[in-house]
């Protein structure tokens, strides 16, 4: 079957639920108003099929005809290539944005998301893993909230999936409450987040999730 096709899991448990990172594609997707359906994969039990399309087991992954793209990261450039809503069309707007993209994942997602993963599993905050992680995580954040300080958006002076990204990185931090002294990137989290493309990415997510609970029996 041809058309865009997204993969995540077929059900998660209710503490990442708003936070799977298909998220990111249906939001792209929204975005740039592009038809597509989701598709799932079993959470429990990763099949080789599942690792044929994803090498280390996770979720998502898109498929176009032929073509499927996995990281999220490398999802949302291939969709920026079809719509000027994702991605600028002059050269140094796409520069820009592919440095923000590259610079959401690689310098503040690694430090996002260990400090996050820590906060999640109620590690002790004053164990030295989590003071390093805090360390990290500041570092960065002091840089990001100069940055957006300045500007309304990352790359080539429109949103881009660079600006959805990088709102998608803050998200874990802001969940627990880590961007509290950072009011330039609460400000850009709010602003980017408001935007009805992630609302019904969002909910649709959490529509998928919920209905899976249903078709177990469960209550997640
Ligand atoms: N770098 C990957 C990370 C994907 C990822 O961490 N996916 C999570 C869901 S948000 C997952 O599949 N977790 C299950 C696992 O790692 O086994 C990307 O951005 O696509």
């Amino acid at each position: 079957m041809g058309g865009l096709v997204l993969t995540t899991f077929d059900w998660v448990p209710e503490p990442p639920r708003g936070f799977v990172r298909d998220l990111r594609v249906r939001w792209a997707l929204e975005e740039a108003g592009l038809a597509y359906r989701v598709a799932t994969t079993p959470f429990e039990g990763r099949e080789a099929v599942h690792f044929a399309q994803q090498p280390f087991g996770q979720v998502p992954w898109l498929t176009d005809g032929d073509i499927t793209v996995f990281e999220s990261g490398a999802i949302l450039l291939y969709l920026g290539e079809k719509s000027a809503a994702l991605m600028p069309t002059d050269p140094r707007g796409r520069a820009e944005a592919v440095e923000w993209v590259f610079a959401a994942l690689n310098s503040v997602e690694m430090a996002s998301l260990p400090w996050s993963m820590f906060r999640f599993m109620g590690f002790p905050g004053n164990a030295p893993e989590a003071r390093f992680v805090d360390g990290f995580l500041k570092a960065r954040l002091e840089r990001i909230e100069t940055v957006l300080g300045s500007r309304e958006w990352l790359a080539g002076g429109s949103f881009s999936v660079a600006d959805l990204l990088m709102a998608d990185v803050l998200r874990p931090v802001d969940r627990f409450e880590g961007l509290a002294t950072y009011p330039a990137c609460r400000a850009y989290l709010a602003r980017i987040t408001g935007r009805p493309a992630f609302k019904k990415a969002h909910a649709d997510q959490l529509a998928d999730f919920a209905a899976a609970d249903e078709a177990r029996g469960s209550g997640g």
